[in-house]
């Protein structure tokens, strides 16, 4: 019988910075099994922790469009890409409360709000707490993601109730710098831990088909297994090649490597939410089943995501019911 190469239970905060729970050579060996063994590795660990018939539904709102003064290659929000997508000033909150109200009719538990910036001005935040607050007394979990923060803002989005924030690392270190040229990854670090300080669950993923090597993929996983605590909710997303964006035109990616990159990061954050995230419109169902099978839990569930097309919900029904899974039901007072 094979035995998971090695399973590092979450460490206690000594030195965040300093221990290294998973060194990128492990979790490269990792993707490094035959497929056939990690799947069964993830598979273990996924049934250990959560049952695999739940898969969690969370619903998308841009609630700012485009403009952004950022420039990451992979988005076609950044106002210096050609990709026709309309800049749009923030949403009134009624319309956010009728998708609020949409999303949790359809089965939603999760309303997670996405703005265009590089961070929130005063006025803009203002506008997201009303939100929060109105979206939350729906009984929906809510989650924002805004950009950069500083450490008042974060708390001030606890104190509205807001239940996570996603901010995403997006790939390894060394190949950040491939991606985006306005900000640092030290930045990001240093927004999520602004973002636990202040109490709000972490939702904190990347994208995979870049461009990076299997090395940087590992890379992605370690830096994100490290963080101590491991976040809440890992958003796996695979890229959505947008014309007009520097990353448009890139060779596809082999799609086990996605699955590889789902079941790695089930093994390394066994509690987590692994959230099978952009790209599903583009996989196919196989590939989506093969991902459900190495653990990831949750979908984004609506029929956009930000500003590109995401499975038809009543697609995705159908395919949770052909596979016997079933959404997510989460109480929130
Ligand atoms: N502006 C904020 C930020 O960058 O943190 C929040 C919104 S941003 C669109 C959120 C995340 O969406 C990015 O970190 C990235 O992981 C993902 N994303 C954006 N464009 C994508 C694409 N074309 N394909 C896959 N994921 C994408
Ligand atoms: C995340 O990791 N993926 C979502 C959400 N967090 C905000 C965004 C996906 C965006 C896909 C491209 C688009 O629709 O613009
Ligand atoms: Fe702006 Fe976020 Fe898009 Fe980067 S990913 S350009 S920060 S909206």
């Amino acid at each position: 019988m094979s035995h998971p190469v090695s399973f590092h239970p979450p460490t206690p905060p000594i030195t965040p910075a300093t221990v290294a729970t998973w060194p990128v050579a492990e979790v490269l060996a990792l993707f490094n099994l035959p497929f056939n063994d990690l799947m069964y590795q993830a598979q273990q660990v996924h049934r250990a922790h959560f049952d695999v018939a739940d898969i969690e539904l969370a619903t998308l709102l841009s609630i700012k469009t485009g403009g952004c003064e950022e420039d990451c290659g992979y988005c076609s929000q950044a106002a210096r890409h050609d990709t026709g997508v309309q800049a749009t000033k923030v949403l009134p909150i009624d319309a956010v409360m009728d998708a609020a109200r949409k999303a949790k009719a359809s089965g939603a538990t999760r309303f997670c709000m996405g703005a265009a910036w590089r961070s929130p001005k005063e006025r803009d935040l203002e506008k997201v707490e009303e939100m929060v607050r109105e979206v939350k007394a729906l009984g929906l979990e809510t989650c924002a993601t805004l950009g950069m923060l500083e450490e008042g803002q974060a708390n001030r989005l606890k104190a509205a109730g807001l239940d996570y924030y996603n901010h995403n690392l997006d790939t390894a270190p060394e190949f950040y710098s491939n991606v985006v040229s306005t900000r640092a990854y030290q930045d990001r670090l240093d927004t999520l831990g602004r973002i636990r300080r202040a109490g709000l669950k972490v939702c904190c993923g990347g994208i995979v088909g870049m461009g990076e090597s299997r090395q940087s993929r590992a890379g992605l996983i370690a830096q994100l297994a490290n963080l101590n605590p491991y976040p809440e909710s890992v958003p796996i997303n695979h890229l959505v090649q947008v014309e007009g964006t520097p990353l448009h035109g890139l060779d596809p990616l082999d799609p086990f490597e996605f699955v590889r990159t789902i079941a790695v990061a089930r093994l390394t954050m066994p509690h987590a939410r692994v959230r099978l995230s952009a790209g599903r419109r583009q996989m196919g169902e196989a590939v989506q089943a093969l991902c459900f099978l190495a653990g990831a839990n949750s979908i984004f569930y609506g029929d956009r995501l930000l500003t590109t097309d995401n499975p038809e919900a009543e697609d995705d029904r159908a395919l949770l019911n052909k596979l016997g899974l079933r959404a997510q039901v989460t109480v929130t007072e």
